[in-house]
């Protein structure tokens, strides 16, 4: 019998008079699911090896006692979390941290810093950090808040390949979930992220109680940055008893998967980074993501200050699936 031939739905390239309406990144998310994913995964080969993750792993460089307010975040001083203050890491312990990543199979190396943003004298410091991990031969990352005048080209040239900094939500969702600061506030870091020339990672979080049009708003922001983010982590919510958004009613994994899909169909050729949640999601919601077009996640037993799967987890996880790291 003769098969009528597959029609594989590319992407018009955007130009700057082609953006990505909301109104059509939530079309996708109505599309039935198995022609979502079909159209994910036709995305996705066009530019990627579907067999190939890229990992990376996560230190708190200096955890907790944040001035702001994210109602999501373990490390804000505003909720009574548990999770202890401490100072700025040195170098020989992120150093020894780094290693054993690198010895485990990550190929990137992500610190974080629970500021608002760094003073002058923190980017001094952290950019020590930086040169140090890059010269063990791994690539670099940084998520430190806001910067200021100068700090992206400092950490520039001391070897840092990306800058973490994600929008988190919907520009009309903002206000319900952060207000020591403005969705505006994200944009100009960004801005200056690119403007050093550092590589952009930028995502959001879903299941904080957001509808499906804000979720389409959330990935049309991501997709309509010029350019969009080399990296884009979908983080599903951890929720952290003590943070106002521990509760809530958990999002369908399946919205989840179509988060994914998603964000590859309108982002072709970012690293879609299946990030936070993935102790809570299960073996089979984390493939159907790796299906739906995510080609990386963090690796290591701990996210920044909540858990992650174990290495020997998802090593067997891999396996299993016949993924390889890349
Ligand atoms: N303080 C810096 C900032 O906010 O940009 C850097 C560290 S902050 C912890 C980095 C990101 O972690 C946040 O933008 C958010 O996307 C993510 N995050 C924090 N708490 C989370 C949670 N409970 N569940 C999922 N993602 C979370
Ligand atoms: C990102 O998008 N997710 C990571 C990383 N970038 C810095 C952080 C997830 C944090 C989850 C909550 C915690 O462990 O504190
Ligand atoms: Fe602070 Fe970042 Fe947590 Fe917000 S997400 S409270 S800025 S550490």
């Amino acid at each position: 019998m003769q098969h009528a031939p597959v029609q594989i739905h590319r992407p018009t390239p955007r130009t700057s008079a082609e953006r990505w309406q909301p109104e059509a990144v939530q079309a996708l998310f109505e599309l039935p699911f198995n022609e979502l994913m079909f159209r994910a995964q036709a995305v996705h080969r066009e530019h990627f090896d579907p067999s190939a993750v890229q990992l990376s792993t996560l230190l708190s460089i200096k955890t907790g006692g944040c001035p702001e307010n994210c109602a999501y975040c373990p490390q804000s001083a505003h909720f009574d979390t548990g999770v202890e203050a401490t100072a700025l890491m040195g170098l020989d312990a992120v150093l020894d941290a780094a290693r054993r990543a690198k010895d485990a199979g990550a190929t990137r190396f992500c610190m974080g810093a629970a500021w608002r943003g760094p003073k002058d004298r923190d980017i001094e410091k952290v950019a020590a950090l930086v040169s140090g991990v890059k010269s063990l031969g791994l690539e670099t990352c940084a998520t430190l808040g806001m910067l200021g005048d100068g700090h992206a080209e400092t950490l520039r040239d001391a070897g840092l390949d990306y800058y973490n900094h994600n929008i988190d939500s919907a520009p009309d969702k903002y206000a319900d979930i952060i207000t020591t600061r403005q969705f505006d506030d994200r944009l100009d870091t960004l801005r200056k992220v690119r403007g050093a020339g550092v590589k952009v990672c930028c995502g959001g979080i879903v299941g904080m109680g957001e509808s499906r049009a804000q979720r389409a708003a959330l990935i049309a922001e991501l997709a309509n940055m010029e350019p969009y983010p080399e990296s884009v982590p979908i983080n599903h919510l951890v929720q952290v008893e003590g943070t106002p958004l521990h509760g809530l009613e958990p999002l369908d994994p399946i919205e989840f998967v179509r988060t994914i899909a998603v964000a590859r169909v309108t982002m072709p050729q970012a690293m879609v980074r299946l990030s936070a949640g993935r102790q809570q999601m299960g073996e089979a919601v984390q493939a159907m993501c790796f299906l739906a077009g995510a080609n990386s996640i963090f690796y290591g037993d701990k996210l920044l200050t909540t858990g992650n799967p174990d290495v020997q987890a998802d090593q067997a996880l891999l396996d299993k699936l016949g993924m390889k790291a890349a």
